[in-house]
């Protein structure tokens, strides 16, 4: 049988990347259900932080006794804003969304295109935090990239129709504004492609690849 692992998250879009990913590793994913409330996500300066206390307060609501259970932890990093909206991403989502970021960066404008990404360098950045029944294993994952100058697509979930990701190399790495890579959208944002393209490039891809190599022989045993 499959090793299951239960998914500790309100977003169903992180819920459905993060399904499809381990599948392709043999694992699958199920929602941890717990009542509103009941997690509190701290004030913190780094998503390792938020990751592990979240999975912390997880643990007394596991499914049945030695289940594993996962956090995992995103956020978008914008260079000119020192990083900001960062670990207050969820927050700045909810009160002044996408076009409130937009308006943040207006000042942000070049018609070379090649600059203008230069200029809304941003990164999504994801931690991936697993209790595989005796202890925390953690796993980080980055997508550089940058922001549109307006909303493009309306798939996705977040900040996904503002985010134009990097192109990458052969080995996946991502390249700078003006090279063109073997993976592009060609300047789409996250919210303009299909999920499968987006898992290329993928912040949460990343970290879950990442969580899976802190398991001594590379996968979980069933
Ligand atoms: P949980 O904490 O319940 O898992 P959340 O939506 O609060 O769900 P995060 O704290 O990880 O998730 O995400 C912070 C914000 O960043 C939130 O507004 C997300 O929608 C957004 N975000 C995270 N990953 C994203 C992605 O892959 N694409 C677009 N936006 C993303």
């Amino acid at each position: 049988m499959n090793p299951t692992v239960w998914f500790l998250t309100s977003n169903q879009g992180k819920l459905a990347e993060a399904t499809h990913h381990l599948a392709a590793a043999g694992i699958a994913v199920r929602a941890l259900e717990v009542p509103d409330g009941t997690i509190v996500e701290p004030q913190a300066f780094d998503l390792e932080t938020v990751a592990e206390a979240k999975i912390r307060q997880a643990l007394a609501h596991l499914p049945h006794e030695g289940a594993m259970v996962m956090v995992e932890d995103a956020g978008l990093f914008v260079e000119a804003l020192d990083g900001f909206p960062g670990v207050y991403s969820s927050y700045v989502h909810e009160t002044v969304a996408n076009q409130g970021m937009l308006r943040l960066l207006d000042h942000l404008q070049s018609d070379d295109p090649v600059m203008a990404k230069r200029l809304r360098a941003a990164s999504f950045q994801a931690v991936a935090a697993m209790w595989d029944g005796t202890q925390i294993l953690m796993g980080r994952g980055k997508c550089k990239g940058s922001i549109a100058s307006e909303v493009q697509g309306d798939g996705g979930f977040g900040y996904d129709p503002i985010f134009i990701p990097a192109d990458l190399d052969e080995q996946g790495e991502p390249l700078p504004p003006d090279v063109l890579g073997v993976v592009s959208t060609h300047g789409k944002t996250f919210g303009a492609i299909d999920v499968a393209l987006k898992h290329r490039f993928s912040h949460r891809r990343r970290a879950l690849e990442d969580l899976m190599r802190q398991f001594p022989d590379g996968g979980l045993n069933g």
